[in-house]
């Protein structure tokens, strides 16, 4: 069995960074990845229009002023087949191909208490011991399928937006159904209408989505942002989401009629994601988010032609950004085309698939093939598919049965040197999640070199200190309006999974200074065992953050 002192599971974006951070410190790392090649979601969600909705130089890494300078981005909102390039690049770039082990896939993680290491073993009979374990594996990893009656008979091609075929896939003279009107499907639907013989929008809940207004980036603003690109960065991370945008100090109902509509338009026209960060009560009161959806809404409309398909489209019944809204390029106006159908799964449910299509309470839609742009198991579907076992034999699964509890979003008690990145109780996907990424595996670096200090062979966190972190998360999202609504956020993608909000609301930067804090206090809420420290677990002292 290979020792290594970091197992790091997932070889997307924050694998490859844990690696190359992790290396620079000396230690002795090693990154296992299921499929066969790295880039994590940026490698299986390679459907037609998948793009990203952060701003490029924004969703890249920025521990390197030199890469920073060398990479040139040619779209303001980058490809798929672009950003995979980009993690390619870093990874030769680097040199962090030999730390990856492909086709490994973590069956098992057992935590050794008498050794304090981790022994993983894969699928394919593998083993390795190592003292951390670092769970790199992704909030949008697990691709939820739809288990409609006749699915098995069916006799079309099906696929799923997240575990797209690495073939061409050619969609000239078919029918085609997508399932789903989340960010995958707002995406897919323009560029698969264009190619397309007919094709079948089935939608279940109408989504808000803001125009992408990508556009090519220019030699004159490729040079300004490299020429501060530290200032731009600083300024992510000092704004709420980590997407730069500092979210506007006044009240969406103090503002004048006037004044708001030229704010929205500017926003509109502008910001993409950012919209919601218009006025700065949008998430946190109801009458001012209306405000935003009033908007919206006379936006949608006007892009729509046929009145009943336009009532139909209008998103209604959620706030604004309550749950995820998308950023299109073109989707609303998909519709007006004569080969594109929206099939309202609300009014007329699905019944069933047929060998040659879906049948629904309306009518039958004959389809050559069906793409199921339906989702995932959100936050916790990847991290609970292998047996985790910590202390006492207790699994993951059995520890989060009802919900995911961490301390800072980072550990989780009975799970000794177990860190996640990115995972339930951080910032993550109300973020922009590359700069969260980075911002925790810097702190882990941290943590681990305060370990090795020390003399200190393991870490736990307590339970008091998740309890407190728990509590924290719930009072910081009562101020908002996320609990409003069912979305992935809080379970309801998932029937049976506990209805626990498990983001962390209170912003990137808030969150950093709690990271901070911890740290300059001696890592409240962590318990140091294994090496003489006296350090023992305290009750951590948060404050409010905005
Ligand atoms: O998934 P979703 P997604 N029958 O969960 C519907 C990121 N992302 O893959 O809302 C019929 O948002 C479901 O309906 P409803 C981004 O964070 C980023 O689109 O549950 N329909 C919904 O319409 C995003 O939020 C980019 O009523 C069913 C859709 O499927 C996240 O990934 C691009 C159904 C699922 O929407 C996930 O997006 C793409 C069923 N049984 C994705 N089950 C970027 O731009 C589900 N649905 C970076």
């Amino acid at each position: 069995m290979e020792t290594v002192d970091i197992l790091i599971v997932g070889a997307g974006f924050a694998g490859l960074r844990a690696l190359h951070t992790f290396r620079s410190q000396g230690r002795h790392a090693l990154v296992i990845e299921a499929s066969d090649g790295i880039g994590g979601v940026w490698r299986h969600n390679a459907y037609p229009g998948a793009r990203c909705d952060v701003e490029s130089y924004d969703y890249s890494y920025s521990f390197s002023p030199e890469l920073e300078q060398e990479w040139r981005w040619s779209e303001r909102y980058a490809t798929q087949p672009e950003i995979l390039r980009y993690i390619e690049h870093v990874a030769d770039r680097f040199g962090l191909r030999d730390g990856i082990l492909l086709r490994t896939r973590m069956a098992s993680a057992v935590y050794d208490e008498a050794a304090d290491r981790w022994t993983v073993s894969s699928e394919d009979g593998r083993s390795w011991s190592a003292r951390h374990l670092m769970l790199c594996m992704g909030q949008l990893s697990a691709p939820k399928s739809p288990n409609y009656p006749g699915l098995a008979d069916y006799r079309g091609e099906v696929l799923h937006s997240g575990d797209w075929p690495n073939k061409p896939v050619s969609y000239a003279g078919k029918r085609v159904g997508i399932i789903g009107t989340g960010s995958s499907g707002m995406q897919m639907t323009p560029v698969i209408a264009q190619q397309a013989d007919h094709l079948v929008v089935f939608q279940r809940t109408a989504n808000f989505s803001i125009p992408a207004a990508n556009a090519p980036v220019t030699e004159a603003e490729d040079h300004a942002v490299k020429a501060a690109y530290a200032a731009r960065r600083e300024q992510a991370r000092n704004s709420p989401t980590g997407l730069g945008f500092k979210p506007n100090r006044v009240s969406a109902l103090d503002a004048s009629a006037q004044d708001r509509e030229a704010v929205y338009e500017a926003a509109w026209n502008r910001l993409g994601f950012g919209f919601a960060l218009a006025y700065y009560d949008i998430l946190l009161s109801r009458a001012a988010n209306d405000t935003a959806v009033d908007f919206i809404r006379r936006k949608i409309a006007s892009k729509i032609d046929d009145p009943v398909l336009r009532e139909k489209l209008m998103p209604k019944g959620h706030p604004f950004a309550s749950r995820r809204p998308s950023v299109d390029s073109g989707y609303f106006e998909a519709f007006n085309r004569p080969n594109v159908e929206l099939a309202d799964i609300r009014e007329a449910p699905i019944q069933r698939f047929t060998p040659s299509g879906i049948e629904t309470a309306a009518k039958h839609h004959d389809l050559d093939m069906v793409i199921l742009a339906t989702g995932f198991d959100v936050f916790t579907g990847s991290l609970l598919k292998p047996r985790i076992v910590g202390r006492r034999g207790v699994t993951l699964r059995d520890k989060w049965a009802d919900g995911p509890t961490s301390h800072l979003g980072v550990a989780v008690a009975g799970f000794p040197n177990m860190l996640i990145v990115c995972g339930p109780g951080s910032p993550s996907l109300l973020s922009n999640v590359l700069l969260s990424t980075e911002e925790q595996i810097d702190w882990f670096s941290r943590l681990l070199r305060h370990l090795d200090d020390k003399g200190i062979h393991a870490f736990e966190v307590g339970v008091e200190a998740e309890r407190t972190w728990a509590e924290h998360i719930a009072e910081r999202v009562r101020e908002t309006l996320y609990m409003t609504t069912d979305s992935y956020y809080n379970g309801a993608e998932v029937s049976g999974k506990p209805r626990v909000f498990m983001p962390y609301s209170g912003g990137v930067r808030g969150y950093r200074r709690l990271l901070e804090r911890c740290e300059a206090e001696g890592y409240t809420g962590f318990d140091f065992s294994g090496g003489g420290s006296a350090a023992k677990a305290a009750r951590p002292a948060l404050a409010s953050h905005g």
